[in-house]
C-alpha cells in the first residue's frame, strides 16, 4: 500500500511568482509603460501579430520573447532595431516572473510606453504564472482545431483579450470560427474577442483600439 503525503509545492511556487510579478507590475507603473503578456498555442501567430504591433502602434515598443531556444523569435523582432531581450527557458515551457524580471533590468525603461512579451507556445503552464504585464492576450488560430477552447478552459479564463487569427484559412481547415467565439464567451463572458488574419491583415486596428482601450483605463 502505497503512503500519500500532501506537498504543497505548486502553491508555494505561485505564490513566490506572484510576490515577484507584483513587483514588476509596480516598477512598470512607476515608468508608465504598459505591459501586455501574450500568450497561445504553439504557431498561432504570437510573433506574426507583435511585429505588426510594432509597425502600427503609437508609442515606444520594448519586447521581451521567451522561447525554448530564445534566438528565433527575439531575432525577428531585432530587424525593427526596438528593444528586444531574448529569454531562453530550457525545458521548461512558460516563462516565470522571475525570468522577465531579469530581462527587464536590460530594458531601458525610461525610454519605452510599451513592454510586450511573447511567452512560449502554450495552453497549459502559463497559466498560474502571472508575469505582472498589466493585461494578459490569448492568442490562437483555427489551425489548432475549433475545439481548443473547450479542451483548454483555465487560460481562456485568465484572458483580458482573446484573438482568433488565421480566419483566412478557416474553411481550409474546417474550423466553426463562430463556435470558437461562442466557447469563449461561456469560458469568460466579459472578454472581448477579435479575429483576426495577420496575412490578409483582417481586425489589426482592433487589436490595437483594444490594448489603448486597457492602457486608457490604467491611467498609463
Ligand atoms: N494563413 C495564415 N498564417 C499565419 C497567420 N498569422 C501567422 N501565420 C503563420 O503561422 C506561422 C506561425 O506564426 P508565428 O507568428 O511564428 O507563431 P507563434 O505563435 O509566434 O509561434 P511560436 O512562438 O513558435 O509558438 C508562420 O508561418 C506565420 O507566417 C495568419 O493570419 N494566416
Ligand atoms: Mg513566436
Amino acid at each position: 500500500m502505497h503512503k500519500v503525503a500532501d506537498i504543497d509545492v505548486q502553491h508555494n511556487i505561485t505564490k513566490a511568482n506572484k510576490k515577484i510579478a507584483d513587483r514588476i507590475t509596480k516598477k512598470l507603473n512607476d515608468s508608465n509603460i504598459f505591459g501586455v503578456d501574450f500568450v497561445g498555442a504553439i504557431g498561432s501567430g504570437k510573433t506574426s501579430l507583435i511585429e505588426e504591433l510594432i509597425q502600427r502602434m503609437d508609442g515606444n515598443i520594448g519586447v521581451i520573447a521567451g522561447d525554448v531556444i530564445s534566438k528565433f523569435d527575439a531575432g525577428r523582432f531585432k530587424k525593427f532595431n526596438i528593444p528586444v531581450v531574448g529569454l531562453n527557458t530550457g525545458k521548461e515551457c512558460h516563462l516565470d516572473a522571475h525570468l522577465v524580471e531579469h530581462a527587464i533590468e536590460d530594458m531601458p525603461l525610461d525610454n519605452i510606453d510599451y513592454l510586450l512579451v511573447e511567452n512560449v507556445g502554450n495552453l497549459i503552464c502559463p497559466v498560474d504564472f502571472d508575469l505582472g504585464s498589466h493585461i494578459r492576450v490569448v492568442v490562437i488560430s483555427v489551425s489548432e482545431g475549433d475545439d481548443t477552447v473547450e479542451k483548454h478552459p483555465l487560460i481562456f479564463q485568465s484572458a483580458d483579450l482573446v484573438i482568433i487569427n488565421k480566419v483566412d484559412i478557416a474553411g481550409a481547415v474546417e474550423a466553426d470560427v463562430g463556435k470558437m467565439v461562442n466557447d469563449v464567451k461561456v469560458l469568460n463572458p466579459d472578454v472581448e474577442v477579435i479575429k483576426t488574419s495577420l496575412k490578409k491583415e483582417i481586425g489589426l486596428s482592433n487589436v490595437i483600439n483594444a490594448i489603448d482601450r486597457f492602457k486608457k483605463r490604467m491611467d498609463l
